[in-house]
């Protein structure tokens, strides 16, 4: 992946050393950062920039229904804002041993997004388009700056947050577990000229040495056949390094190495997937 931003190696390995470069970048961004014109923040426009993923409140006295808005969300986006969520509250009024078992749980991964201004923000992204690998990312974003983009109907939605929400987003993982019910969708960051802007992303991930695979009872051939075949979190990491970030690109080749090659074993499938849907629940 190459941007102003976070250049380099690829993500999920922070390579970001941006400030530097922001603060040498003058009036123009060097020509390394410039993406090809499809990749631009102007391509693929559209929704009059709208910015409409689903908000759900969880505060909502029916949990049935809380359940169901996030599900809709889950299948038709990928991606919602939770408000009301309670856990500034819930989670400070935890006795102290039991906020620290949520420092460094070796589960999750916690990253700090900086995008300083940038001179000339139509001509590359502050992170080029991905979806997430790991099971679910939760973000916390400068309410006033915008910036996350998300596609939905093949075209780049701005999203605009909602004061102490979390963006919550479906991960690669989750879309391999419930056999792409739930979706894993394309996302990136666009940067400005006017202000810096600053994101805390939450990447939830299940366990790196655990074949994951469609649930069972969501695999149901030939209508439903399983798109997946098995792969622990740390063979899939593997296969992004060596390719990169590329939109889908890495779940739609899985998808394609299965329906070339036949659906995974059945007894693969199903013994690897109650364990790692409650290790993905953490
Ligand atoms: O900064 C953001 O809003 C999103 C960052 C992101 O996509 C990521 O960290 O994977």
């Amino acid at each position: 992946m190459s941007s102003c931003f976070n250049g380099g190696a690829g993500w999920p390995e922070p390579v970001v050393r941006v400030q530097a470069v922001s603060d040498s970048c003058g009036a123009t961004i060097p020509e390394r950062y410039v993406k090809a014109p499809s990749e631009r923040p102007s391509s693929l426009g559209g929704g009059g920039g709208l910015n409409n993923i689903p908000v759900v409140d969880m505060s909502m006295p029916d949990g049935e229904e809380t359940a169901r808005a996030v599900a809709a969300a889950c299948r038709e986006w990928g991606f919602f804002q939770a408000v009301n969520h309670g856990v500034w509250r819930g989670f400070f009024q935890q006795p102290m041993e039991v906020k620290q078992r949520y420092g460094n749980s070796p589960a999750t991964y916690e990253g700090v997004n900086f995008y300083p201004r940038c001179p000339q923000p139509e001509l590359t992204l502050g992170v080029a388009s991905h979806s997430d690998p790991g099971g679910m990312t939760m973000l916390l974003v400068d309410d006033h700056v915008r910036g996350l983009q998300v596609k939905n109907a093949g075209h780049w939605i701005t999203v605009d947050p909602v004061l102490d929400a979390f963006i919550v987003n479906i991960g690669d993982q989750i879309q391999v577990l419930s056999n792409a019910v739930y979706k894993s969708v394309e996302h990136r960051v666009t940067v400005s000229a006017a202000e810096e802007r600053l994101s805390l992303a939450f990447f939830y991930n299940p366990r790196s040495d655990l074949p994951l695979a469609p649930m069972p009872e969501l695999v149901a051939p030939p209508a439903r056949p399983a798109l997946y075949p098995p792969m622990t979190f740390d063979e899939y990491r593997e296969h992004i390094r060596r390719r990169g970030l590329s939109g889908k690109a890495q779940l739609q080749s899985q998808q394609m190495a299965t329906a070339i090659c036949g659906a995974p074993p059945a007894a693969t499938a199903s013994s690897s997937s109650s364990s790692s849907a409650s290790s993905l629940a953490r």
